[in-house]
């Protein structure tokens, strides 16, 4: 554990009415103490003091203050917290800062409070994670999702299953301490009941996983055509407000643009994108690259042609490169054309939903959103409350412990001896105590937390 104590600014850099120096560790009180000045004559613990930040060298008022010192255990880290509440400007809080540091703190990594707290046992890894879900929640579903595993709910579910893998372990022991013949048939029928029962839970948790990232990341969504077919309409019809710039002139956009939306609590990060076409102008080619790339980096894509253009030789060329991915095919401009004219373009295409528009007028919008939740939730948007798990690294290793538990399954199955299935068992409860962060090495969970913002 470590042992020195670390500060950073918790609040984002910028003009607001406070702004929060925080530190952590044995030496936070007497640091604080070194540079705070109050008329109170005891520092109680959790309440909050008024006073100033001065100075020690010259003695002059940096800002007016109040101030929390917090005893531990009972505090976000374990260990002694103080949170110096100044005015929230950039200059005071980093005098503040510059002066706790001079005093002896360091200067925080990035989501080492958080990791403290998960050091100092207060928290498990995904309750961890959950803090920093919460912040960068993207819509309301999200945030509950994170809100049920702060509260533990993953992590019960996931010590719950290793404690029954103990069990049989435990069950295996007595099979080989007393291997006679009427005891073994009875546990080995347990131990494959049991084993089964096991996978079929972790099964479970995994058949909404997918549907958690996306409630955690967003569903990225790529608008693609070529140019003028009315992409960066697209994008300002779901936004509801003229983010992009819309010009009757081909080759408008020149660089991706991302902004996140929501429909029916489902985040996407929705990129409008240049127009594709063969282009010797350098700025548009660049543009073009970013396109692809990002429809190569998509969940879902967006594909709009002009009603009246109908299909040309670049359409071809980008429904080539949607062949294995989710897409949707968008007629838009509708308005201009009649209906005969749609159906043969509707002919021309192969299977994938299809969308007539007119983006300019927004109809189209709500089929379009209707589509999107189809395609992605086969209908059926998952509640929130039944999503256990919520990030890529979580699934993989429920996916590794799966696998594990599954071949002892076999393995029983198969009549291999048992002693053998012993340890694909233990290697499927390791995989589960990756997910709480006990059984990962050190490198691995600093990257996690160097993922999170500075002062959590
Ligand atoms: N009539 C009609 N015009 C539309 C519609 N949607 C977009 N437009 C017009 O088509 C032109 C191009 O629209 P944009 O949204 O800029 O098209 P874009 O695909 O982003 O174009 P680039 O950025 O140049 O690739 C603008 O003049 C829009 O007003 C529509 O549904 N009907
Ligand atoms: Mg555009």
């Amino acid at each position: 554990m470590d042992s020195d104590t670390i500060t950073a600014i918790s609040t984002p850099l910028g003009e607001g009415g406070i702004g929060i120096v925080r530190l952590s560790g044995k030496d936070a009180f007497s640091i604080v103490k070194k540079v705070f000045k109050t008329k109170n004559k005891e520092l109680k613990s959790h309440k909050l003091i008024y006073g100033k930040i001065v100075n020690p060298e010259d003695e002059k008022i940096v800002d007016e203050v109040l101030v929390s010192f917090m005893s531990a255990p009972h505090t976000y880290t374990r260990e002694n917290i103080v949170e110096i509440n100044c005015h929230g400007g950039i200059v005071p809080l980093r005098k503040i800062l510059e002066l706790c540091l001079k005093q002896g703190a360091r200067m925080a990594e990035r989501g080492e409070f958080t990791q403290r707290a998960f050091l100092n046992g207060r928290i498990d890894l995904t309750q961890a994670e959950a803090v920093m879900d919460i912040i960068r929640a993207k819509t309301d579903a999200g945030r509950e999702i994170a809100v049920s595993q702060i509260e533990g709910k993953l992590y019960d579910k996931i010590k719950d299953i290793k404690e029954k893998i103990v069990g049989l372990l435990a069950l295996v022991e007595v099979n080989l301490d007393f291997p006679e013949e009427d005891i073994e048939e009875v546990t080995v029928e347990k131990i494959k009941k049991s084993t089964k029962e096991i996978v079929a839970e972790i099964e479970e948790i995994l058949e909404t996983a997918d549907d958690g990232i996306i409630f955690r990341e967003g569903l990225k969504t790529t608008i693609i055509g070529k140019p003028n077919v009315g992409k960066s309409s697209l994008l300002n019809a779901l936004l509801k407000e003229q983010r992009a710039i819309v010009t009757e002139i081909p080759g408008t956009t020149r660089d991706i643009l991302e902004e996140v939306i929501s429909i029916r609590g489902v985040p996407l990060r929705v990129i409008d994108t240049a127009g594709i076409r063969k282009t010797k102008d350098v700025v548009e080619k660049i543009g073009v690259e970013r396109a692809e790339k990002a429809v190569r980096e998509s969940d879902l894509v967006l594909f709009i042609v002009d009603a009246k253009v109908g299909i040309e030789e670049e359409d071809r060329t980008i429904m080539e490169m949607l062949k294995n991915k989710k897409s949707i095919f968008i007629i838009n401009k509708i308005d201009l054309v009649d209906s005969e004219k749609v159906e043969e373009i509707i002919k021309k295409i192969d299977e994938r939903p299809v969308i007539k528009a007119s983006f300019k007028y927004g109809s189209g919008l709500k089929k379009l959103e209707e589509s999107i939740l189809n395609l992605v939730f086969k209908g059926e948007i998952t509640p929130a409350e039944s999503i256990l798990i919520n990030n890529s690294r979580q699934k993989g290793s429920l996916e590794k412990a799966k696998k594990n538990i599954s071949e002892a399954l076999q393995g029983i199955e198969e009549e291999i001896p048992l002693d053998l299935i012993t340890i694909d068992l233990r290697r499927g409860w390791e995989c589960l105590g990756e997910i709480t962060g006990e059984a990962l090495e050190e490198g691995i969970l600093n990257k996690i937390f160097s993922e999170f913002c500075i002062g959590k």
